[in-house]
């Protein structure tokens, strides 16, 4: 119950109705509230929920041949703006009549909105490809553009001392704030979702002209046995890892990259400044620090790209610099070895492409890192925009805070893959096969032992460099029964893959791998 103290001017209850003009307004701000957020919230659901592109549609399909011709001819590719604008006008009209008529014979407003919002659902549903959750935007947005309504209404209504009661000028203010809010969700919906769609589009057009040093994979790296990972992984089966929430869908066109810190001159590069260098395809193994030993996080593909070393040497080192902190579109940040990107024997790329294709959203189009014989969480930064020139004793990357060691080379790694642990395969000759990997060092051999006997030297793919890993094979006559192998590698440089077992923080598992299986 609501208690009213008694002025002369205003007795208890008494409507104080607002002129027509404000509530034109008010129901102008309802629609724009509606439509706003309805832009809004398909940017999230997907644009088959617009309610402007749906009802646009409509529009366009109904119009007459000579009608349409017209606008073609008079406006060109700023048609859709045409329409846009068109549509806008309309709405306000709309909204215009929908303030007047709640003023008039209330909750007629909040109806017709309701009616409004009811044919910008029929079109959504009529457009192709229309699912559920398409209906959702113009659902949520037509109840609160009639929530609004009804409660600026019943305000207005309040007897002026009540609680929560509007005078005119709040009213008008109020009116003005939703109108400006849902106006701006429109655009700023209709704005992000536009370059979301444009983003997938211009990557499948993207025109990356073809390496000036092409990587030349020799025939044997796939030593051609049913259950090896293959030597090339398809980017669709690459491991992903990231702190990515959303992947990044970053336009080509607005990308650019800054290298600057401890450099005499700081570059800025935009995408074809990039691809109109001369570009280098190397084939490079990619690592994830968390791959227990045996593990799966650990991929191989031909990227192609443009050394790092050389946009560091335009840009001046100077002295005194020890790491580069690389930063994403999104925040992460990766704290790379200087000397490891200015190794001329070493692989460090700006990459640009994957296995022939621009790199996939999930792997860091349009440029990521790539450094052979690092772990991806100190190198491999995808999205990236940013290189800064600095030191280890004053910047760290984004894993070092969080108990992972500020520097990550890669260990000697090898693993089994067939047998599978627990498989039962034929007697005679028993085939032990999988990968072994040292990037940037490179798999001199690898070596198997079973039930602790001998270690056998296993036979091995070929590869195009030190960069990649490397499939090995030994095949050997078993005894029925219960079997356990175990891998070793030997890098190129003699070292012996540890047998000490480590877990994988802070700098990367180690130890033997093994599998046991049965022999019938
Ligand atoms: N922007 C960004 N780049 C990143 C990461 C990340 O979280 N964000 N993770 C890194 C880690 S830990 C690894 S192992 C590699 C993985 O690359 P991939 O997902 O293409 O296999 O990306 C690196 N680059
Ligand atoms: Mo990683």
């Amino acid at each position: 119950m609501t208690t009213t103290s008694a002025r002369p001017d205003a007795g208890p209850g008494r409507r104080r109705s607002a002129g027509a003009g404000p509530w034109v307004l008010a129901g102008i701000a309802a629609t724009a509230l509606a439509v706003g957020l309805a832009e809004l919230l398909a940017w999230v659901t997907g644009p088959v929920g617009s309610p402007l592109d749906a009802v646009g549609g409509v529009i366009v399909d109904a119009v007459p041949a000579p009608v349409k011709d017209a606008v073609i001819a008079l406006f060109g590719t700023a048609d859709k703006l045409v329409l846009l604008l068109v549509m806008a006008a309309g709405l306000v009209g709309a909204g215009g009549g929908i303030g007047a008529a709640q003023r008039a014979n209330r909750p007629m407003g909040a109806v017709l909105l309701g009616v409004l919002g009811l044919l910008g659902l029929l079109a959504v549903l009529t457009r192709p490809g229309v699912t559920v959750a398409d209906a959702v935007p113009v659902v949520v947005g037509t109840a609160a553009g009639v929530l609004f309504l009804a409660v600026l209404t019943r305000r207005a209504e309040a007897p002026e001392d009540a609680a929560g009661s509007l005078d005119r000028r709040g009213f008008v203010r109020a009116s003005a704030a939703v109108a400006v809010l849902g106006a701006a969700a429109g655009v700023a919906g209709r704005w992000v979702s536009s370059a979301a769609a444009r983003v997938p589009a211009a990557r499948e057009g993207l025109r990356i002209p073809a390496p000036a040093v092409p990587e030349t994979v020799p025939a044997g790296v796939d030593l051609g046995i049913e259950g090896v990972e293959p030597w090339l992984t398809p980017a669709d089966d690459f491991y992903r890892i990231d702190t990515a929430l959303t992947v990044p869908r970053i336009d080509v066109d607005e990308w650019e990259l800054r290298i600057h810190g401890m450099v005499d001159r700081e570059l800025t590069l935009r995408f074809d400044d990039l691809t109109g260098r001369a570009l280098l395809e190397r084939a490079v193994t990619l690592a994830c620090v968390s791959n227990p030993v045996g593990g799966d996080l650990v991929g191989n593909a031909v990227w192609t790209g443009v050394p790092i070393r050389e946009l560091l040497a335009e840009a001046g080192v100077q002295p005194g610099a020890d790491m580069v902190l690389s930063t994403s579109q999104d925040g992460f940040t990766a704290g790379t070895p200087l000397d490891a990107l200015l190794d001329p024997g070493r692989d460090a790329l700006l990459a640009v492409t994957m296995n022939g294709e621009p790199l996939p959203f999930e792997h860091g189009y349009p440029v990521r890192m790539v450094v052979s014989g690092l772990y991806g969480y100190v190198s491999a930064t995808k999205w990236l925009v940013d290189l800064e020139v600095t030191r280890f004793d004053r910047d760290e990357g984004y894993w070092t805070p969080r108990g992972w060691s500020a520097r990550g080379p890669v260990k000697t790694a090898s693993r089994i893959e067939i047998p599978r642990s627990g498989a039962r395969v034929d007697g005679g000759e028993v085939v032990v096969a999988g990968t072994a990997w040292a990037q940037d060092t490179g798999i001199a051999a690898v070596q198997v032992s079973v039930d602790e006997g001998p270690w056998q030297e296993a036979d091995l793919g070929e590869v195009p460099s030190d960069d990649t890993w490397r499939q090995w094979v030994l095949r050997t006559g078993l005894a029925g029964g219960q079997h356990t192998a175990r891998v070793r590698a030997v890098a190129r440089d003699g070292t012996v893959q540890t047998a000490d077992r480590a877990a994988p923080a802070p700098d990367g598992a180690s130890g033997w791998h093994e599998r046991t299986f049965t022999v019938a």
